[in-house]
């Protein structure tokens, strides 16, 4: 958090300086102050570039107007990419496709199938771990600028689910496809049928059957459902979420992962959110479309998503239970809690690739 906030305190100056050339207008004793008329002639024209361009965005978090990221000093911190844990591989893939003039939409997408092509990642994709009868079923969704979104849900065999996903958006009337008719429809747009449960998750599987106790793990192991968001070159939003949900579910649950506005949700107008953890808690609260109503409201992405959170612990038992949120507004500001200790996201901005603890409630 502290990374994000240091580059963002560099804006207001560097706004100022953009603005105003050389003198920078400062309210103390030692102020250089310019003559009110320079002044007045100095705001107009600033206020007027403004307006002609379109380009303000306010910052709640001070009140300072900064310009919109299309000038050149933001640029720098676009194209921006934040994932859910420890997926830097992820972010990577993301940022380069997006650095190499690819869109928001394409980056979460070539983004999340880094894990979900990862036979050691046992909550995406490949190498999943399977609900209680033994099959990897699979949950994604992808939502872009425009508000356009696409899902599949309980989906078997395929191992890109995100990309599904992706084509349901664009080339159906829908915005879900479930179960085997998402399967067909994967096929018939030709993705290859392939068994996704690997000898690791088996035996995992299999060790599970001997006593058969569901409980759902705090974090697990740090690699867990991905949601991610991005925000491109040209400022424009889009996110992704994938996974093979809660495991050893009963055969035929299906999370918050691909559920638009719970597992995740973008608002071009705002910013956008993506959550992990237990998703019956999620969907009960639709916590993305939560968080970015909240921003939308005036809340920075963090007491967005620690709102989010409250809605939860304040109505439900949530001692044994993880959820968290991840949030980035259209400044590029970040916000991220969860219920439990151990939640972190990975985070690509201004050329670092990093991971970072989120706070969280239960202290
Ligand atoms: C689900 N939210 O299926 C997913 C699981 C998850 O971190 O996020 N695990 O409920």
């Amino acid at each position: 958090m502290n990374y994000v906030k240091a580059e963002l305190g560099r804006v207001p100056f560097a706004f100022a300086k953009f603005y105003f050339g050389q003198n920078v207008y400062v309210c103390s004793n030692n102020s250089i102050m310019a003559t009110r008329k320079e002044f007045l002639i100095k705001s107009t024209l600033a206020v007027g570039a403004g307006a002609i361009f379109n380009l303000g965005f306010r910052n709640k978090d001070s009140g300072v107007k900064i310009p919109n990221p299309k000038s050149q000093f933001l640029n720098q911190r676009f194209p921006l990419v934040i994932a859910t844990w420890n997926n830097l591989g992820a972010t990577d893939a993301a940022w380069q496709s997006i650095h190499k003039d690819g869109t928001a939409l394409d980056g979460v997408e070539a983004g999340v199938r880094v894990p979900e092509a990862d036979p050691e990642n046992d909550s995406v994709g490949l190498g999943g771990l399977p609900d209680r009868d033994g099959h990897v079923t699979l949950d994604a969704c992808i939502m872009d600028k425009d508000g356009r979104a696409g899902s599949v849900t309980f989906l078997e065999n395929i191992m890109h689910p995100i990309s599904v996903a992706r084509k349901v958006m664009e080339k159906t009337p829908h915005v879900m496809l479930s179960g085997e008719g998402a399967f067909a429809f994967a096929i018939a747009n030709g993705f290859a049928k392939e068994n996704l449960l690997t000898e690791k998750s088996k035996k995992a599987w299999e060790e599970w059957k001997k006593t058969s106790k569901y409980e759902s793990k705090i974090n697990s192991e740090n690699h867990d459902t991905i949601g991610m968001l991005a925000l491109d070159k040209e400022n424009n939003i889009s996110g992704a979420c994938t996974t093979s949900g809660l495991s050893y579910k009963m055969h035929g649950r299906v999370g918050d992962s691909p559920i638009i506005g719970a597992g995740m949700f973008v608002d071009n107008e705002v910013g956008g959110a993506c959550a992990t953890g237990v998703g019956e808690f999620v969907m009960k609260t639709l916590g993305s479309f939560l968080v970015v109503e909240l921003m939308r409201q005036g809340k920075t992405p963090q007491q967005a998503c620690e709102e989010a959170i409250q809605r939860i612990t304040k109505k439900y038992d949530f001692k044994k239970i993880q959820v968290g949120y991840l949030a980035v507004n259209k400044n590029g500001e970040i916000g991220s809690y969860s219920i439990q200790k151990g939640f972190i996201y990975s985070l690509y901005v201004t050329n670092e690739n990093k991971i970072f603890d989120s706070d969280y409630f239960m202290h």
